[in-house]
Order: structure tokens, then sequence, then C-alpha cells
């Protein structure tokens, strides 16, 4: 764990930003600020000043402000709005340093509109970095390889980040983030954290947590809201993967009378050990990447041995028993999906009763071995990161016109939240207030979806034939 530094440097004034793709649509799932800039703030020296700024929750960024430096994270949807807030500082003369996955794995197309870039990790080089600032030598690049690894995660510092973020106190329907782990030694094809986080799969000491929830309620959670407990979004990649710990944290959470989601393989929920603790502990969901019914398509995203397709509709109906819902999350690639494929997935869906489900167009995001595998082949059609949002095709497809493939999984999304359907689900799950809220939101945002995509695309008659 890095320790922070005693005042001896130069204080900074220093901006961190969250920027937002035009694409990336507002969600009532985000949390209450962007994690790597809690991690950032809470490993930085005491004596410089943060000032955290959210374009998620629309706070405005003040150009003309007397920061030391800009700081921007980025992932894929962002990258471009990073590079445009990063541009409009630099013609002011300000410095920006640009960080986060899309960074790291586009090295050199982000050096063009930075002073400086931070590839992988940032916790053990933070300090050096400011250091740099402070005494004016900064460097063009820093990079993770070149400095210790990071063993052991720090815990977030709430009060300093309460203090540099413009959010004010929340009831329990906005998510405050906090993480135990870090990483997942699963090595599936379209997700970044094998080549990025996943290698090492680090913890936090347990007795760190219950201060940390106590913090974070303190500076974040307004008891006298809509809801009496807090809801923390547990921003880990795959909470499961050590069982002892896993069991341990959730004996702590039990103590602390919030409520929380957790990302978790699907697996570890055959466990009803696990699931009753879940629940005990106070999850109100589990976010489980199911990605397809089939094992034939869960093998070709290498995740067969992770996923075990037969077994889905049991553990949801054993887990919903329990008291727990699980969110799934599934892929739709036009390589491995007919249009029969994806109307029997939606059937399952509805079968199944499945709360909040997420449908996504497979994206080779940067960083991603499929991302690799894609480029060496010329597959990738559109590097235009404003559309890796998940509901575009940006990959050559053999089988469907992209504009076609992108329509028929809106309209399935859309047809598993058709009223009959929210009402079902509403009625079988547990929780059923944060079924139907949730259920309306995801509805709303996505009739929006598809009547901009309709009127955009102006689609005939003749292209639409087939699609339901
Ligand atoms: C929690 C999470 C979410 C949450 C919260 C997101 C949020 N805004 O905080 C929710 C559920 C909302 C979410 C949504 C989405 N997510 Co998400 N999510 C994650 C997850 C599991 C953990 C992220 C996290 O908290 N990491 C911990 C922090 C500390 O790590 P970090 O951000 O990498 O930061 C470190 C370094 O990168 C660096 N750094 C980062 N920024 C900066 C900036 C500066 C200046 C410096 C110096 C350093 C620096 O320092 C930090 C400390 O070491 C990751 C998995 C992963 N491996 O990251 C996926 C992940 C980030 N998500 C992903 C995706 C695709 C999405 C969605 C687009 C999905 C969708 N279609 O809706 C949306 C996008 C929403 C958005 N704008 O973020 C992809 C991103 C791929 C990519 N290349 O961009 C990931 C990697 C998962 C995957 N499929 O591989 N997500
Ligand atoms: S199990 Fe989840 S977090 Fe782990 S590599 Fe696969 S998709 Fe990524």
């Amino acid at each position: 764990m890095q320790s922070i530094k005693p005042a001896e440097t130069t204080p900074l004034k220093i901006l961190l930003v969250s920027p937002q793709g035009k694409l990336d649509e507002d969600s009532n799932q985000k949390p209450l600020f962007h994690m790597a800039l809690g991690v950032l703030t809470s490993l930085t020296p005491p004596q410089h000043e943060i000032e955290l700024i959210d374009e998620h929750f629309h706070d405005e960024i003040d150009y003309e402000g007397d920061y030391d430096f800009i700081g921007i994270t980025s992932r894929t949807i962002e990258a471009t709005r990073a590079y445009e807030i990063a541009d409009a500082f630099r013609a002011k003369g300000k410095p920006v340093i640009l960080g986060g996955l899309h960074i790291s794995f586009n090295p050199e197309e982000a050096k063009q509109h930075a002073d400086c870039i931070v590839v992988g990790e940032a916790d053990n080089l933070w300090t050096t970095l400011l250091d740099d600032v402070a005494n004016k030598r900064l460097k063009p690049e820093y990079n993770s390889k070149d400095f210790p690894p990071v063993k052991e995660i720090a815990p977030l510092d709430y009060a300093r980040i309460a203090k540099a973020s413009k959010r004010v106190k929340v009831d329990g329907t906005k998510s405050i983030p906090i993480y135990l782990t870090r990483g997942c030694p699963f090595n599936c094809s379209f997700c970044v954290t094998p080549n990025f986080t996943g290698k090492q799969y680090r913890t936090q000491k347990p007795e760190l947590l219950k201060h940390q929830i106590e913090e974070a309620k303190k500076y974040f959670f307004n008891p006298k809201g809509k809801t009496s407990k807090p809801w923390f979004m547990l921003t880990d990649e795959n909470l499961g993967i050590n069982k002892k710990k896993l069991w341990e944290s959730l004996d702590l959470l039990k103590e602390c009378d919030i409520t929380f989601s957790v990302f978790l393989s699907i697996n570890f929920l055959e466990d009803p050990k696990t699931v009753r603790k879940l629940v005990d502990a106070g999850c109100n969901f589990v976010l489980a990447g199911l990605e397809s019914i089939k094992q034939s398509t869960l093998e070709a995203y290498n995740k067969g041995h992770v996923n075990s397709a037969e077994k889905y509709a049991k553990i949801i109906d054993d887990c919903r028993k329990a008291g727990l819902n699980i969110q799934c999350n599934f892929l739709f690639n036009p390589a491995l999906d007919t249009f029969e494929d994806i109307d029997e997935l939606v059937q399952f869906v509805k079968k199944n009763n499945i709360f909040m489900p997420i449908f996504q167009i497979i994206t080779p995001y940067p960083g991603t071995q499929m991302y690799w595998d894609y480029k060496k082949e010329g597959l990738i059609t559109n590097e235009d990161w404003e559309k890796y949002n998940a509901l575009h095709l940006v990959i050559k497809s053999e089988r469907y016109e992209p504009l076609i493939f992108q329509y028929k999984v809106l309209k399935s999304y859309v047809d598993v939240y058709s009223w009959r359907y929210i009402v079902s689900r509403t009625y079988h799950n547990p929780r059923k207030l944060i079924n139907l809220v949730t259920s309306i939101a995801f509805r709303t945002h996505l009739k929006k979806q598809i009547a901009t995509f309709e009127q955009e695309n102006h689609m005939s008659p003749a292209q639409l034939q087939g699609i339901k």
C-alpha cells in the first residue's frame, strides 16, 4: 500500500475530471464518484487541494480555473470527450495529464492530447508524479511497469473525497462506491480485466472496511431521505474469487446496516451458503455476466469454464427463493447469434423473470484479447470511440447489416421491458419496488433510444422485414 508522504512539496491546485461520452446515457446506476478519481484523491498528500468534476452529474468545467494541472480519466466510451476537454485546457496553456483504461491501451493516440500520460495503475506512481509537477519536472509518460506493483489496495478517504466533490448527501436510491478487491483471474476474451488489473487479485485489509463504511455514511448518506439505509455499489470486478474472503467480508458488511450491490460470477451463486450470506448482509442485487444461454458461445468467449448455461435457470430461481435478485448481462454477436438465437434468449429472459436485464452488442474494447484478434484480422469497422457504448456494431458481420443487427437488439431489449414483463418481473421477484422502479427507468430510456434510432436511420419497410 502506498503511504501518504508528509507535506514536503509545494501545494498544488488539482482538477480531476470524469468525462461523459456523448452516447453514454444518464443512468440511475451511476456511482456518486468515479472510483479512479476517488482512489487518486485518497492517495494525494494533504497539502494539495483537489476539485472533482463529474460530467455524469452535469458538473460544469471552469476552463479559466487557476489549476496547476488537470487530470482526466478515460474509458473508451469517454475518450473522445476526454480529448476535447484536454485540448480546451491545453489551448489555455494548462498542463493536462491523461490516465485510465483507454489511455493505457492507446498511449500514442492519447499523447496527442496531453502533456503527460499515465499507463496502468497509478497507485504507486501518483505521489512521484505530484512531486514532479511541484518541482516543474513533469515527464511525458509514467508507466506502472517502472514502479513497484500494487500488492494491496488502499482504503478510500471519504472525508477528502466529499470535500473535493460537488455531490451532496444522498438517500439509498443513489449508490456510494466502495471496493474490497481488484482484479479477476479469469480470461474472458471480451473483458479488459485480464490484461489490466486481473493478473493479480488484490484485496484490502478487512478491518478497514467498517471504518470506510462509517465514513462514507457520515459524508455521503442522508438518513432523512426516502430510505433508511444507504446503497453501496461494490465495484469489485469479481468479488467471489476467494470464498473465505468473500464470506469474511459479508459477515462484516452484515454489521454495517446497509444495502449493497455487487459484481459476481453466476457460478459462485450455486452455493446456498454464499447466497444466504449475501442476503443477510443486505445485498439488494448481484450483477452477473451470463453473456449467452448457448454454451458454445460461452466457449467462444473463453468463458465456458466460468459459466454453465444449463445451470442458469435453477441458480436464478434458487436465489429468488432466498430473496436475492440477479441482474443479468447478455452479449449479442452477429457471428455467433442468429436472430432466432436472440428470440430464444428473449424468451429465456421473460420466462425466468430476469431482474433488470442488460443487453449489449459485442464490442472489442481496446485492451481485450478480442480487440487484438479482430484488429489483426481486419474485422473492426469503426474506431469512433463515441460508438463504443455496446449498442453499436463496430465489427464486420458476414450475416447481418450492422444497422439491422443493432435494430434487432434494440427491439428485443425494449421487448423485455414491455409492461407485461415489467408486471410479471415485479410480481415474481423479491424487492418489488426496485424491480418496478428500475424497470420503468430502463423502459423510458430504451424507448427514447429506439425512437432516436428510427428517426436517424429512416429505416425502410424492406429493411425492417423479419425484425419483430
Ligand atoms: C464498476 C464498473 C462499472 C460501474 C461504475 C462505473 C464508474 N463510472 O465508476 C458501472 C456499472 C456504472 C459501469 C458502467 C459501464 N462500464 Co464498467 N466497469 C466497472 C469495473 C468492474 C470496475 C471499475 C473500477 O471501479 N475500477 C477501479 C479503478 C480504481 O480502476 P481504474 O478506473 O482503472 O483506475 C486506475 C487506473 O486506470 C488509473 N487511472 C484511471 N484514471 C486516471 C486518471 C489519471 C489522471 C491518472 C493519473 C490515473 C488514472 O489509476 C487508477 C488507480 O490505479 C470495470 C472493470 C475494470 N477492470 O476496470 C468495468 C469496465 C471499466 N466497464 C466497462 C464498460 C464497457 C462499461 C460500460 C460502457 C457498459 C455499458 N455498455 O453501459 C458502462 C460505462 C459507464 C461509464 N461511463 O463508466 C469496461 C470498459 C472498457 C474500456 N476499455 O473502456 C470495463 C473495463 C469492463 C470490461 N468489459 O472490460 N462500470
Ligand atoms: S469473469 Fe468477469 S471480470 Fe473476470 S475476466 Fe470474465 S468478464 Fe472479466
